[in-house]
């Protein structure tokens, strides 16, 4: 992911036939990635907007921060592995997810889960107060003062901050996780090759949905920018994960068992 969508965001796959595809195919790619996504991201956009003014009050909050660190991991991590159920049946009803061998699918989930949550973290962000939705409600990064992980959770409100100044549509969410995911460079993979031609169809589909909205030409390059910072989240999350269950050994047991899957 660090490397390869650079060729795109230089435009070098401008002409669609480089990847046999006519303009009925894309639109076919397109429909397939919008709708699993619209089936799978847990709150429309509407139920979005009508919450995002519900914030919790200055009492929620303080219960929230009065709670002892192994339990704000836990709340955290019970949260993130609901929400990771829904990412992996996105991917599952993504064209070509499940032809791929079981180890690939695995090795893809597992590295992109995060990074598409990341993304669609975008709608459930509310920029303007830097508000984010956790436990029905909006509040602010003051919420999870008790994890003890301050530059992870500045690092996540920030990257909010910056996917929510390209103003996404859902198509363009929808497309962007799709994209992320079948990213062909995650160690482990054995057919790359076959990601690869379905990534590439996917950013095909997701230049298209650009164009669409005639929108600025170099959103693409905008959304791509924004990996490493992603990446670097995902490290730092890594980071106070090992560092949590250094402090705290005998607290395996507290995290639901996706989360331990993906991130143990
Ligand atoms: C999804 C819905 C959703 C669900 C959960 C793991 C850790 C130690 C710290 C939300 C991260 C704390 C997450 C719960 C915090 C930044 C996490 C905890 C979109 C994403 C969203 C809103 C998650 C966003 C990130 C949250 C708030 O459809």
């Amino acid at each position: 992911l660090d490397e390869l969508p650079v060729h795109y965001s230089l435009g070098l796959i401008e002409d669609q036939r480089l990847l046999d595809l006519n303009g009925t195919e894309i639109e076919y790619v397109s429909q397939n990635i919008i709708r699993s996504h619209l089936g799978t991201c847990q709150f429309t956009s509407d139920e979005l907007s009508k919450m995002v003014w519900n914030a919790h009050s200055q009492e929620e909050v303080c219960s929230l921060q009065s709670k002892p660190c192994e339990m704000m991991w836990q709340l955290c991590a019970i949260h993130v592995s609901n929400a990771i159920q829904y990412v992996v049946e996105f991917a599952k009803r993504l064209d070509g997810f499940m032809e791929l061998c079981q180890n690939d699918q695995i090795v893809l989930l597992k590295a992109g889960c995060l990074e598409v949550l990341l993304i669609r973290m975008t709608r459930a962000f509310n920029p303007s107060n830097n508000t984010v939705l956790f436990e029905g409600k909006f509040g602010g990064i003051q919420m999870f003062r008790s994890l003890g992980c301050d530059d992870l959770l500045f690092a996540i409100f920030d990257l909010g901050q910056a996917l929510c100044r390209l103003s996404l549509s859902d198509e363009e969410i929808a497309l962007f996780t799709a994209a992320v995911l079948m990213s062909p460079d995650r160690p482990r993979l054995t057919e790359s090759k076959k990601v690869q031609k379905l990534q590439d169809r996917i950013f095909l589909a997701l230049q298209k949905e650009i164009q669409k909205r005639h929108c600025s030409e170099d959103l693409l390059t905008k959304m791509i920018s924004k990996l490493p910072l992603m990446k670097t989240i995902c490290n730092l999350h890594a980071d106070k994960l090992e560092f949590f269950r250094i402090l705290h050994p005998d607290t395996a047991h507290i995290f639901p068992p996706l989360y331990k899957e993906v991130f143990c």
